[in-house]
């Protein structure tokens, strides 16, 4: 089990922690799972607090991890519930962190496996590409689709994301079974000390 310790919670860009490590940063739509992804790699229950209701994070939260590096838990993009206002200023704060590309080590972009990439899914791959960012492409929440959705589901996101690798930067994965597991802790051991 790794140990992990959460650090601060961030809500602008200057008060991000000083300290020289690189970050494993995680993002995605809003409620999509990523708090609960950190949570089951870390094998730590509580370590990001989980929301029954989308906008449960609701700033940059920095957890440092084995005294190597940080694990970065981003508000959820595209909830609609919060004010426009509230909504564009996580934005902001998104973008303005991500052109930071000095720290970032990787991203891990989860999506949910039931659905199509949605356009807030297009516009955040398209915003790591722009900053050059490296990410995995993670589809999430795999114990809620039959053996045959998946298989369906599967052949539509190699389809959509078509320059993606199975197990090399595109992952299936459940927080509930802990399915798909193992494959990623194996591949983020290439950059972190996990
Ligand atoms: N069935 C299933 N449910 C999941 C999985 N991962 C997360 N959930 C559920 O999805 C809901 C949202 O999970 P969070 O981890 O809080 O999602 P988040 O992306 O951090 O949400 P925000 O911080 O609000 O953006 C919770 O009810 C979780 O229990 C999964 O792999 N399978
Ligand atoms: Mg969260």
């Amino acid at each position: 089990m790794a140990n992990a310790k959460f650090v601060k919670s961030v809500n602008s860009i200057i008060e991000i922690p000083k300290g020289d490590f690189p970050e494993l940063v995680f993002c995605g739509r809003s409620n999509v799972g990523k708090s609960s992804f950190i949570n089951s790699i870390l094998q730590m229950k509580n370590l990001a607090k989980v929301g029954a209701t989308p906008g449960k994070t609701k700033f940059l939260n920095y957890f440092l991890v084995n005294e190597k590096f940080f694990i970065v838990d981003l508000p959820g993009l595209g909830y609609a519930k919060v004010s426009k206002q509230e909504r564009e200023k996580w934005k902001k704060l998104i973008s303005e962190y991500f052109t930071r590309t000095d720290k970032i080590q990787l991203a891990i972009h989860i999506i949910d496996s039931r659905h199509e990439p949605t356009d807030v899914d297009v516009e955040l791959s398209k915003l790591l590409f722009k900053n050059n960012i490296p990410f995995i492409i993670v589809l999430n929440k795999i114990d809620k689709l039959s053996q045959s959705e998946f298989h369906q589901k599967r052949n539509m996101i190699k389809e959509f994301y078509s320059n993606t690798v199975e197990n090399e930067n595109l992952f299936f994965f459940s927080a509930v079974n802990n399915r798909g597991r193992k494959e990623i802790v194996n591949f983020l051991k290439n950059y972190f000390e996990i």
